[in-house]
């Protein structure tokens, strides 16, 4: 006799679908301030409550307290802040430039803009990022054209990847932004074989690997943290947990383990998680794990606790999967807002200064766009030559492509 009952699967489901409530209470945030600071050389067993917390700076009151306080001066956060208003434009333009067919596709960081603005500041030059689709402001925080990320977003005469990309998919070595490949989770074994061989070089540049909460379900995520873990790799671990992975709630990817930080804890790998709105708090935990990977104190992974506020691309529509006022009630808020608040507390911003900086980078995203249309857009303009898709891969061009390219006639 069989007394078990027959088995089934658990399925796990968002706690709301469209037409409901916003629900986060799920979602629990430390007071800003509340989580101890250890010091980089801590062991990681004793940090491991750092994976189920949140580090937080900015309170609600818009200061910056505890112990992760202090790092950034007036100027540095000013930068800061035009850095994640100039990608907020920039994706704004962008997006109405595909919705007039400039563009076959583009991809937002709305919500996002503090995690890969604040990271890039806490890197030396010669580092290098693997970065997801969703890190754009690597680029604008390190000082990239914007024209040059335009014409690739167009694949114009003056694409700097000559057509052979998706649109977004930058690529800069001299701005520490490898390649983008589409194929996610990639960036995870590429950042620690990357990191590795600076090792084996004893040179002292460190990676950094980004990863989006559903990637982290990709078996190369796990085999990334085994080498990262053995080999201690100068290499720092991101995850961006933007609650949902185009359609997928995080829920999914994330498993039993209660946070994503606390899939590094089995490897041994000191694993934090910081408030991703929060432009301090971002730099701050960023500076930490950087530090330690320069130290030769090894890997360490971050995840970023943040939420997609637009949609997951230009060939996505959310309203068929979540509420059209989840966004609204994130519990985390908007990192510019967040930012914008505390620097009006210090003395240094004001509503009407930024009213100006917007009008002002407004005009600078305008002016870059009408310079890069110039070189052309999708349907219309200059396009990247036919002789171009030859070049670029091989050193020596094997026969059967010479043949195709003289067949071509380019
Ligand atoms: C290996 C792989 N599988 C599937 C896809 C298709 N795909 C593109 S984006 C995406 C969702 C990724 O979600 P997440 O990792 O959370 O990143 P986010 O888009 O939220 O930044 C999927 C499944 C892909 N690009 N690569
Ligand atoms: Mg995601």
């Amino acid at each position: 006799m069989n007394d078990f009952r027959p088995l089934t699967l658990h399925v796990p489901e968002p706690a709301v679908r469209p037409g409901g409530t916003p629900d986060f209470s799920n979602v629990r945030i430390p007071k800003a301030g509340a989580v101890p600071r250890p010091e980089v050389g801590a062991n990681p067993e004793d940090i491991r409550d750092l994976a189920f917390s949140i580090i937080r700076v900015l309170n609600r009151a818009g200061e910056a307290v505890g112990p992760w306080a202090g790092l950034l001066n007036d100027e540095e956060l000013v930068e800061g802040m035009r850095n994640m208003m100039m990608l907020r434009t920039f994706d704004a333009r962008m997006l109405i430039a595909q919705r007039q067919g400039k563009t076959s596709f583009y991809m937002q960081h709305l919500g996002e803009e503090a995690i890969s603005c604040a990271f890039r500041k806490a890197l030396s030059p010669g580092d290098m990022n693997f970065p997801t689709y969703r890190q754009a402001g690597l680029l604008i925080a390190s000082g990239y054209p914007m024209v040059d990320m335009m014409c690739q977003v167009y694949s114009n005469s003056r694409d700097p990847l000559k057509g052979r990309q998706l649109p977004v998919m930058y690529s800069s070595k001299e701005h520490g932004f490898f390649t983008i490949s589409g194929n996610l989770a990639t960036q995870y074994v590429q950042a620690v074989g990357w990191a590795m061989a600076s090792a084996i070089r004893n040179d002292t540049k460190i990676a950094a690997a980004w990863i989006g909460d559903g990637s982290t379900a990709e078996s190369d995520f796990h085999a990334a943290l085994v080498f990262a873990s053995t080999y201690k790799a100068p290499v720092v671990l991101n995850i961006v947990n933007n609650q949902w992975a185009i359609s997928t709630f995080q829920g999914i990817a994330r498993g039993g383990a209660g946070t994503f930080a606390a899939r590094g804890l089995g490897f041994g790998i000191p694993s934090l998680r910081v408030d991703g709105n929060d432009y301090l708090a971002v730099y701050a935990v960023a500076r930490w794990a950087a530090e330690r990977a320069r130290r030769n104190l090894g890997p360490t992974l971050i995840e970023y606790v943040t939420y997609r506020a637009g949609a997951h691309s230009t060939s996505d529509d959310p309203s068929a999967y979540r509420p059209k006022t989840e966004s609204d009630a994130w519990p985390l808020g908007d990192p510019i807002i967040r930012l914008k608040n505390h620097l009006i507390i210090r003395g240094v911003w004001s509503e009407e200064r930024h009213k100006q900086a917007e009008a002002e980078i407004l005009d600078t995203v305008i002016a870059a766009q009408k310079e890069a249309e110039s070189y052309g857009t999708l349907h219309a303009g200059g396009k990247p030559s036919a002789r171009d898709m030859f070049e670029g891969v091989y050193a020596e061009m094997p026969p059967h492509l010479r043949r195709q390219r003289q067949q071509a006639g380019v």
